[in-house]
């Protein structure tokens, strides 16, 4: 039988919104055509509350694919839950989507439409012909509880029948951020491939000496440098036990460093420009992120480097993203005051340097960048829900 492995669809993601639906798609539509078996664990939403038009999004894709003549189908379901359809599409919630145990998710919502089966806590059994493979999945849930809900469930392979366990978490050896993270060696013994979600790139490891496979997002989401390299999804063959990467039409992402050292903001602005051009000729719309590190010319302040304008004046070339935050601050940025803002420099730009500068001085270490934290911090929300996510964003 051969699975398709898919992941981390993001539909509704703000803002890249066209690209996670139209990737999600040419994923779905090319892994049905080589596939038997659909598996896909978790974030296929953005949200786990999404708007009735992301809802929509979903449910027209997956009603799509649940149609489909399969060659394959569930042939035993047992676990947690009931299912609606016996199409070979499998999934479980990701963290974005995942509420409070016994509350309904999204991806619920799709299993209970009948338009794919949820996996959660369940084991189902898919057949085709003679062959019949088993599929244990465990629902993206909080870090700190991840190792008490694999004790709780103690998932087992099926006797006789080709095993695969999937889940959507973080794993230390991939990210060594925290000691909650479940480590391969922590995984169920005994199944014959492992499959996890919620990394946006891909991963071929191995956990018991059994092939262990992320396949990263369809869409790009956090613009780090491991985005860079194609997206798409796996391919499991369980005859010969092989696997290969098929790449879908994804949007190009570039990484540029710059090292603005010494320089004066007109000479970085216009190595700016020549990266993104550099980047932006083979005629589709790439993005590009331009990565400032150093420090400017004395006399001069970063935020002299116009860019909005670089932004503006490439629009149609490149989604184009500057990274500030291995920017050094100059002496002259020190003495900023309102006259800045007079001058025509942006207030968010004058306030993303201020806070900069402030939590990097109380030794600010964590693992998202202090402008992105400024982005989610002044999200048009309310106080108490912003910092809320923030925090949590921080802390799973
Ligand atoms: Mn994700």
């Amino acid at each position: 039988m051969r699975i398709a492995i898919l992941s981390d669809f993001h539909l509704g993601y703000d803002r890249f919104r066209a690209d996670a639906l139209k990737q999600a798609e040419e994923a779905l539509n090319l892994a049905a055509e080589k596939a038997d078996v659909l598996l896909i664990p978790g974030d296929i939403f953005d949200n786990r509350e999404p708007s009735p038009d992301v809802l929509a999004e979903g449910i027209t894709l997956f009603r799509e694919l649940s149609g489909r003549k399969w060659g394959a189908s569930v042939a035993d379901f047992s676990g947690e839950g009931r299912i609606y359809t016996k199409a070979p599409i499998v999934a479980i919630p990701g963290t974005h989507e995942r509420r409070a145990e016994g509350v309904e998710d999204p991806v619920d919502l799709l299993g209970l439409a009948g338009l794919l089966v949820d996996a959660t806590n369940a084991t189902v059994t898919i057949q085709k012909g003679d062959e019949k493979i088993a599929i244990r999945g465990l629902g993206g849930i909080s870090e700190d509880r991840f190792k008490e809900i694999l004790k709780r469930e103690d998932p087992k392979p099926v006797d006789g029948l080709f095993n695969v366990f999937f889940f959507h978490q973080s794993v230390y050896e991939l990210l060594p951020f925290s000691e909650e993270f479940i480590r391969f060696d922590d995984l169920p013994r005994g199944f014959d491939l492992y499959v996890d979600g919620h990394i946006h790139s891909r991963v071929e490891g191995s956990a018991h000496g059994k092939p262990f496979l992320i396949p990263g997002s369809t869409v790009l989401t956090q613009l780090k440098d491991g985005e860079q390299d194609a997206k798409g999804f796996y391919l499991y063959d369980t005859e010969n036990r092989k696997y290969e990467f098929n790449t879908i039409r994804s949007r190009r992402f570039a990484v540029r460093k710059i090292d603005i050292e010494g320089k004066e903001p007109s000479q970085v602005v216009e190595e700016i420009e020549n990266a993104i051009k550099k980047e932006s000729t083979s005629g589709d719309v790439p993005i590009v992120r331009v990565e400032l590190v150093g420090k400017l010319k004395d006399g001069y302040k970063n935020m002299e480097i116009n860019i909005p304008g670089i932004v503006k004046k490439h629009g149609n070339d490149a989604i184009v993203e500057i990274g500030k935050d291995k920017i050094e601050v100059t002496q002259e940025q020190r003495l900023v005051d309102k006259s800045e803002i007079a001058a025509g420099v942006s207030v968010k730009d004058f306030g993303i340097s201020i806070f900069v500068e402030k939590v990097k001085k109380n030794g600010y270490n964590l693992k998202k960048s202090p402008v992105e934290l400024f982005d989610e911090l002044s999200a048009d929300e309310s106080k108490e829900k912003v910092v809320k996510k923030v925090m949590s964003g921080l802390l799973s």
